[in-house]
């Protein structure tokens, strides 16, 4: 007869066994620089219904990432458990299933790698083999989990050595671009408002990797290929030569009025229009495919881009630097205006010309096939009373509306009439514009919206809308106390 008491030390010894098994895994993904809770946390992102991965995004924010992993850790575990709660015939058959799992987790072409497959399946195994004897008592279990936050640590401490070699590959890359002349608005006196140009390390980071694909910029080519009458493969440096600077705006599909995915940078990158030129597409090729290292990728039209109707790049720096890992080294595509959900991918390997119409990523999971191009919107950085003269507020933020450019930015408090606020000196139509304004509130407490109108006429829509599946739409609204 098993009592509780049984039971909780049979779940406990499980558990550990299970983190155990779990570093087994990590540690020998990371030889290669995987990682066997990446693979799997792939595996969900890649399969989780839209509407799980949209809770997911609104709830985590700029922490979707951890928590993923964090997730996946903690349901390992939980499996741990239940397994371990099985009868014997039933684990066997149960743990051979986690195997098998192994192996189709190394199948798929996202998370395909021999090490992870090898670390799942030493997983598997360790798991089955500890469940079976189970773990004696609670120094057992003590000695099974310290075992597994050791391996653990040893896995990050192989990511570690990997990142910081590619972090010395990139630095070795040079500069991309210049900062030389530091752009002006004229709002540069404002304290708290964002800055005209987006630092490197603010920029909001959205893709289904949980870490970054590494690549070794002297190996890697970037390939024209499909229906084109020169196929290209270009290095790096040959890609660098031909590259422009220009100032734009990205923003993600999920920035809801008054977040902060979107970042405005000064961009370095060929025009997708020149590639082209070399490229030469043939008559019927009407997609370009923008692929990346993993296989995940984004369509665009090509006759837009070939004609420079829609200026796109091929960006390989930012801000005076190569494209940090997380935004795609080392090169991504980039057509302001698209939200980045359709504007390229990043950690591009191939931009591909064809015909077909085979879904992207995201057309699969049930977003729309049609490009959906970022509409107006503007943000509220700051309310700071008594700036000016005693009695009044300074109001401040950021505004967009790319690739036509902002034409003006309204504020209305607690739902009166909108007046205009002062603009600052545009950089460029397809980049933000930040905006000021100084107002008289009485005391007590007030909301304050505000909007942002497009150059070609368009105001930004003030109805609450969630971003799936066209946008999000409304008024970024702040409560200010006098
Ligand atoms: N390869 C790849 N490219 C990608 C994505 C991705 O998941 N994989 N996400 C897209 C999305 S949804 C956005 S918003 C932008 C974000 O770029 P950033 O992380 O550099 O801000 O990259 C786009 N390109
Ligand atoms: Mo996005």
């Amino acid at each position: 007869m098993r009592t509780n008491g049984d039971r909780r030390r049979g779940g406990l010894g499980a558990a550990s066994v299970g983190v155990g098994a779990l570093g087994v895994g990590e540690v020998i993904a990371a030889a290669r620089g995987d990682s066997l809770i990446d693979a799997i946390g792939r595996l969900l992102i890649d399969t989780a219904p839209v509407p799980v991965v949209e809770a997911t995004v609104a709830l985590s924010g700029r922490h979707d990432k951890v928590v993923t992993r964090i997730g996946v850790g903690a349901g390992a575990v939980a499996a741990a458990v239940g397994l371990g709660a099985l009868p014997p015939r039933a684990r066997t058959v149960a743990v051979a299933g986690v195997g098998a799992g192994a192996v189709a987790l190394g199948m798929r072409r996202a998370t395909r790698s021999a090490t992870t497959v090898a670390g799942a399946l030493a997983a598997a195994g360790v798991l089955g083999a500890g469940l079976s004897k189970g773990p004696r008592g609670l120094l057992g279990s003590f000695a099974w989990t310290s075992a597994g936050a050791g391996l653990f640590a040893a896995a990050r401490a192989l990511h570690r050595d990997l990142d910081r070699k590619q972090d010395e590959a990139i630095q070795k890359v040079g500069p991309m671009g210049s900062l030389a002349a530091v752009p002006q608005d004229g709002l540069e006196d404002e304290q708290g408002l964002s800055s005209l140009i987006t630092r490197n390390r603010s920029f909001y980071v959205a893709d289904v990797n949980l870490t970054p694909p590494r690549i070794d910029p002297n190996r890697w080519r970037l390939a024209v290929t499909g229906m084109v009458a020169h196929p290209l493969r270009l290095s790096l440096a040959e890609l660098v030569s031909d590259a422009v600077e220009f100032d734009a705006v990205m923003v993600c599909v999920h920035n809801r009025p008054g977040e902060r995915r979107a970042a405005n940078g000064r961009w370095f990158g060929v025009p997708l229009a020149k590639l082209l030129e070399h490229a030469i597409p043939e008559a019927g090729a009407t997609r370009l495919v923008t692929r990346a290292v993993d296989g995940y990728t984004i369509s665009l039209p090509v006759e837009p881009l070939r004609s420079g109707q829609w200026p796109g790049y091929l960006v390989v720096g930012v801000n005076g630097e190569p494209l940090a890992p997380e935004h795609g080294f080392p090169a991504r595509v980039f057509v302001p205006g698209l939200y980045g959900q359709y504007t390229g991918a990043k950690w591009l390997a191939e931009l591909q010309l064809t015909d077909d119409d085979q879904a992207d990523y995201w057309v699969r999971r049930g977003w729309p096939s049609e490009l959906i191009w970022v509409t107006p919107q503007a943000r509220i950085d700051l309310a700071t009373p008594g700036r000016a003269a005693a009695g009044t507020t300074t109001i401040a933020g950021v505004a967009w509306a790319p690739p036509d450019g902002v034409l003006g930015v309204e504020i209305r408090v607690d739902e009166g009439d909108w007046r205009p606020v002062d603009l600052g000196t545009e950089l460029a139509p397809a980049a933000w514009r930040r905006w000021r304004t100084t107002i008289e509130l009485p005391s007590g407490e007030h909301s304050v919206q505000a909007r942002a109108i497009g150059r070609s006429g368009e105001m930004q829509d003030g109805t609450d809308r969630a971003p799936f599946p066209s946008g999000p739409t409304g008024f970024h609204t702040l409560t200010v106390r006098v």
